[in-house]
C-alpha cells in the first residue's frame, strides 16, 4: 500500500482567514463570508509541497509525475488538506460547533492554527479594529481548547476501555495505542510521548490520574503538533505581532498572506502572470496588458507582502508541516535504476512522502505487498549500490527494488 496519506488541518477562530487560506492552497472556491459559521461541513481538498526534483540532480530534461506535477525543476507532492469549522472559546464543552469541529481534528495529522497577525478578529469571530486584538492570546486560547479536548477524550477511553484490561494486558503498549486509533493515534507517537513524559519506566497499569493527564498532554504534542500561521501578514499592523509571535514561538510561526497568495494564483490561472508556488516574485506576461485595479492588486501584494517577507509564505508554511513537524522525506521508486522509468517509461513517476526512518523493505511494502513479502534486495539508483533491507531512506533516493515475487 502506497505511503498513508497525511491529513492537515486548518484551524483557528471565525474570521481569521481559515477558508482564504485553503481555497488559495486548493483553488477549490468556498464561501467566503464575514459570518461566523459559514464552514459547516469539512472542506477537504489537495495542496501541494515543494521539493527541488531529483530529476534535476540526475541530469534529466524532465519527468513524469503520476500525481502532483513538476515545473521549472520544482515537484509538488500532493497533500490532503482540511479546512475545520471556526473554533470558538469553550468549543471543547460543546459551544458552537464545538463537537463538529473536534469530530474533523481527529483526523488530522498536523495542524495549522491560522491567527488573525493584523488583530482584527475578536475572540467570537467578530471583525474589529486592527491592532486591537493580540494574537499572542489567540494562539494560547486555541491551543488550551485543543489540549482540553484531547485530554478529555484520552480521559475517557482511558476510564472506558483501558484502566480495565491493562491489569491483565500481555502488550499495554498495544492496547493503550489500539484504544486510541480514533485520534490517528499510531504506535510510534505512543512511544514518544512516554519518553517525553518521563513515564516510560512505570508500569501503565499503575498510573495515577495525573500521569494518564500527563500523558494525554504530551500525547497532543505528539500526535497533532501545530504550525502557527501569522496570516493578514499584509496588513501593516501585523509586521509588529508577527515579531512578536516569532519570538515567543520560535520557528514554528510563519508570516502568510492567504489573499496575497489567492491573488497571486488567480492572475497566475487567468494567464497574467508567471508565478510558482513559494517564488519570491512574480513576472507579468510580455505581451499581457494589465487593467488598473489588477496591477494595484498586484502591486500591494509585491510591497506590502513579496517584499517584506520573501513570499506569500504558505509554501513554507505546508513545507513546514510536512517536513518539520510530521518528519516526512521524499523517496522516488523506479523499477529501471538506470533510466529512473516505470515499466512504461515514465520517468520517475512517483514521489512518495514517507516518515523519517523508513526502511527499504518498508518502502517495498508500500509500492506493493508482494514486493516487501518477496523482498530480495534493493538499489540506490543515484549510487548504484545494492542496499539491504534495513537500509534507512534518506531524503531524495530514488530506489529500485528487487523480490523474488515481482
Ligand atoms: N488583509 C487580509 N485579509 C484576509 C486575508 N485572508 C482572509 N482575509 C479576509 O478575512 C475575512 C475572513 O476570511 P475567511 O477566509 O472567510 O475566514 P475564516 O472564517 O477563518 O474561514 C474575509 O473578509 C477575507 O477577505 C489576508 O491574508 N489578508
Ligand atoms: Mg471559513
Amino acid at each position: 500500500m502506497p505511503p498513508p496519506e497525511k491529513l492537515i488541518g486548518i484551524v483557528g477562530k471565525t474570521n481569521v482567514g481559515k477558508s482564504t487560506l485553503f481555497s488559495a492552497i486548493t483553488m477549490v472556491p468556498v464561501k467566503i463570508a464575514d459570518h461566523p459559521f459559514t464552514t459547516i461541513e469539512p472542506n477537504i481538498g489537495v495542496g501541494y509541497v515543494r521539493v527541488p526534483c531529483v530529476h534535476v540532480e540526475l541530469g534529466l530534461k524532465q519527468c513524469n509525475p503520476r500525481s502532483g506535477f513538476c515545473i521549472r525543476g520544482f515537484r509538488f507532492i500532493p497533500v490532503k488538506l482540511m479546512d475545520v469549522a471556526g473554533l470558538i472559546p469553550g468549543a471543547s464543552r460543546g459551544r458552537g460547533l464545538g463537537n463538529k469541529f473536534m469530530d474533523d481534528l481527529r483526523q488530522a495529522d498536523v495542524l495549522i492554527h491560522v491567527v488573525d497577525a493584523s488583530g482584527g478578529t475578536d475572540l467570537e469571530g467578530n471583525p474589529v479594529k486592527p491592532g486591537t486584538q493580540d494574537p499572542l492570546e489567540e494562539v494560547e486560547l486555541i491551543r488550551r481548547e485543543i489540549d482540553e479536548w484531547f485530554s478529555s477524550v484520552v480521559k475517557r477511553v482511558w476510564e472506558a476501555k483501558i484502566a480495565k484490561s491493562i491489569q491483565s494486558s500481555p502488550n499495554p503498549l498495544d492496547l493503550v495505542t489500539q484504544n486510541l486509533s480514533g485520534l490517528s493515534i499510531r504506535k510510534h507517537h505512543v512511544i514518544e510521548a512516554l519518553r517525553e513524559s518521563g513515564l516510560e519506566s512505570k508500569p501503565i497499569k499503575n498510573w495515577s490520574a495525573s500521569d494518564v493527564e500527563l500523558f494525554a498532554l504530551k500525547l497532543r504534542q505528539v500526535a497533532k503538533p501545530i504550525v502557527i500561521a501569522a496570516n493578514k501578514a499584509d496588513h501593516p499592523v501585523a509586521e509588529e505581532n508577527v515579531k512578536r509571535l516569532r519570538e515567543k514561538y520560535g520557528d514554528d510561526v510563519k508570516p502568510v498572506s492567504g489573499l496575497a497568495e489567492m491573488i497571486l494564483k488567480k492572475a497566475a490561472q487567468s494567464g497574467l502572470i508567471d508565478y510558482l508556488p513559494g517564488d519570491p516574485d512574480f513576472r507579468v506576461k510580455p505581451g499581457v496588458e494589465l487593467s488598473r485595479e489588477q496591477s494595484r492588486a498586484l502591486e500591494l501584494v509585491k510591497g506590502n507582502v513579496l517584499e517584506k517577507y520573501g513570499s506569500t509564505g504558505v509554501q513554507e508554511l505546508l513545507n513546514h508541516a510536512v517536513f518539520r513537524k510530521l518528519g516526512l522525506i521524499v523517496v522516488y521508486p523506479v523499477e529501471d535504476q538506470n533510466k529512473y522509468t516505470d515499466h512504461s517509461g515514465n520517468i520517475l513517476p512517483d514521489a512518495y512522502l514517507v516518515p523519517g526512518g523508513t526502511t527499504a523493505r518498508e518502502l517495498a511494502y508500500m509500492v506493493h505487498t508482494d514486493l516487501g513479502e518477496g523482498f530480495l534486495y534493493a538499489v540506490d539508483a543515484r549510487r548504484k549500490e545494492r542496499i539491504g533491507e534495513s537500509y534507512v531512506l534518506r531524503n531524495g533516493d530514488v530506489v529500485k527494488i528487487v523480490s523474488a515475487k515481482s
